[in-house]
């Protein structure tokens, strides 16, 4: 395999840059344009930091701090180098032309992992678990990456893979010896089995409903009737003002949509139009993206004016939540409240008053959807939440193969039949795991990346 090369650090003046090298020739050619204060490259001890120049040969480039992992014991599992430069892009350019001249080969999008995962550093929950810690919104997402990083999720699906091959290994002893009173493959104590490992497979994928908010974010419809506060709420939330706001009913009349963390939880906010039935023409275009807004959310701020009894409109609104998660928020709670409670409480699970004006309640607000997605603390902390679609579509494809088993052995076929459904199950979580993916989708996992990683 080559010998790649990447800056690592982003392409801007910096302190520090940092320019990785890894493959089978990494010693060598690093050798060639580094010259170490003691020693040199090839013979250096592993891990240990050391102060060198970068030279072209004729004149020092810069001076650079460089550790050599020597394999396997390196994040490749390669010959590694480390050049730790000083952060000019002139310079970090200037040595990466001098690495690719003696050899090298600039490295593609996520090639150092991939070569990781090659090399059986780390499986592919844990590869892509690197991008997704890189990628990190907020903080939950970031300690659900680091612990999928660290092999949480992973060993969830091993041991499902495991005790799927073990059942299937134990139908081939019977199909090859049937006369030797093989227990385990008792129907009925395989049913058992594959049924737990069904609820565990579901509860992997149910998983992904919280996980996809998490790591995606919630997408949030701030919905209402005109002049509710929706807008005011929307730069509450945010801290600065962005929707325009006025007392002229119909201001908001496109979406407008911002990226917040609140209560811990990444929120794609969508301030909306004032839902009315009396609304001009380019109102009710707008009337309708709210509805279709409102619709696709994960979660709904229904707003009302806490001041005012609730009109036909506000109605509408209440109906149109039925089904969602959605918090009523009594806004305008510094003035003097007419709303009809009993008619929201009786709607709504979550409600929560505030004056979105003067910045009131708005903490009562964070703790609420700190609730409704952060609750399950255990899964969270074990990392046994997934996050990632591609490891949800195929834990649910599993957990239907090994429905199809269980159906097959209910309906009194002989366990050879269910063997079949039992190793496309155990396949699907090959290709979560990385034990059994195409090339084509490790190159699509990779090709994500960004250079250097
Ligand atoms: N007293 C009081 N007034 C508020 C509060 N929140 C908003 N308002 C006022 O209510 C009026 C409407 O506010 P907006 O935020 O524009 O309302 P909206 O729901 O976005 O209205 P549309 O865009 O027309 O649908 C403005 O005059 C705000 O100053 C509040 O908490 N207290
Ligand atoms: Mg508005």
């Amino acid at each position: 395999m080559d010998t790649i090369c990447a800056i690592a650090t982003a392409r801007a003046c910096a302190a520090i840059g940092i320019i990785r090298v890894s493959g089978e020739r990494a010693f060598e050619i690093c050798n060639k344009i580094i010259r170490l204060k003691n020693g040199n490259i090839i013979s250096a001890k592993s891990a240990q930091m050391r102060l060198g120049y970068v030279h072209d040969g004729n004149a020092d480039i810069d001076q650079v701090m460089c550790v050599s992992f020597r394999s396997p014991a390196s994040y490749t599992g390669e010959d590694m180098v480390e050049i730790n430069c000083h952060g000019s892009v002139m310079i970090l350019n200037r040595i990466m032309k001098l690495l690719i001249k003696n050899g090298a080969r600039s490295a593609q999008a996520g090639e150092f992992t991939k070569r990781a995962f090659l090399n059986g550093k780390l499986d592919l929950i844990q590869a892509e678990a690197v991008g997704d810690l890189i990628d990190a919104y907020n903080q939950t997402d970031a300690a659900l990456a680091l612990s999928h990083m660290s092999g949480g999720l992973s060993d969830e699906f091993n041991e499902i893979f495991n005790r799927l091959i073990d059942i299937n290994t134990n139908i081939l002893a019977y199909i090859d010896f049937p006369d030797e009173g093989l227990v385990d493959v008792d129907p009925c104590l395989m049913i058992d089995s594959l049924n737990k490992i069904l609820k565990s497979l579901r509860s992997l994928a149910e998983s992904f409903e919280i996980g996809s908010v998490i790591h995606d974010g919630a997408d949030t419809a701030i919905v209402g009737a005109p002049n509710v506060g929706k807008s005011t709420l929307l730069n509450a939330i945010l801290g600065y003002e962005r929707s325009i706001v006025s007392k002229t009913e119909g201001t908001t009349r496109d979406m407008i949509s911002e990226r917040v963390t609140m209560g811990g939880v990444t929120l794609n906010l969508c301030d909306t139009a004032g839902i009315r039935k009396m609304a001009g023409e380019i109102e009710k275009r707008g009337i309708e993206i709210t509805c279709r807004t409102l619709k696709n959310a994960d979660l709904v701020f229904a707003v009302f004016d806490a001041s005012r009894s609730l009109s036909d409109d506000d109605k509408k609104i209440i109906q149109l939540c039925k089904g969602k998660t959605a918090v009523a928020v009594l806004n305008k709670c510094d003035l003097t409240q007419t709303i009809d409670k009993k008619y929201i409480c009786d709607n709504f699970i979550h409600i929560v008053e505030i004056s979105a004006e003067q910045k009131q309640g708005l903490e009562k607000l964070s703790e609420i959807i700190n609730k409704l997605f952060l609750s399950d603390k255990v899964a969270i902390e074990s990392g046994t939440v997934i996050t990632n679609v591609r490891h949800y579509e195929r834990a649910v494809k599993a957990s239907e193969y090994v429905q199809a088993a269980i159906n097959t052995l209910e309906s009194g076929f002989t366990p050879d039949v269910a063997s079949v459904d039992i190793t496309e199950a155990a396949s699907q979580i090959g290709m979560i795991t990385g034990a059994s993916v195409s090339d084509k989708i490790i190159d699509e996992i990779f090709s994500k990346f960004c250079v250097g990683k």
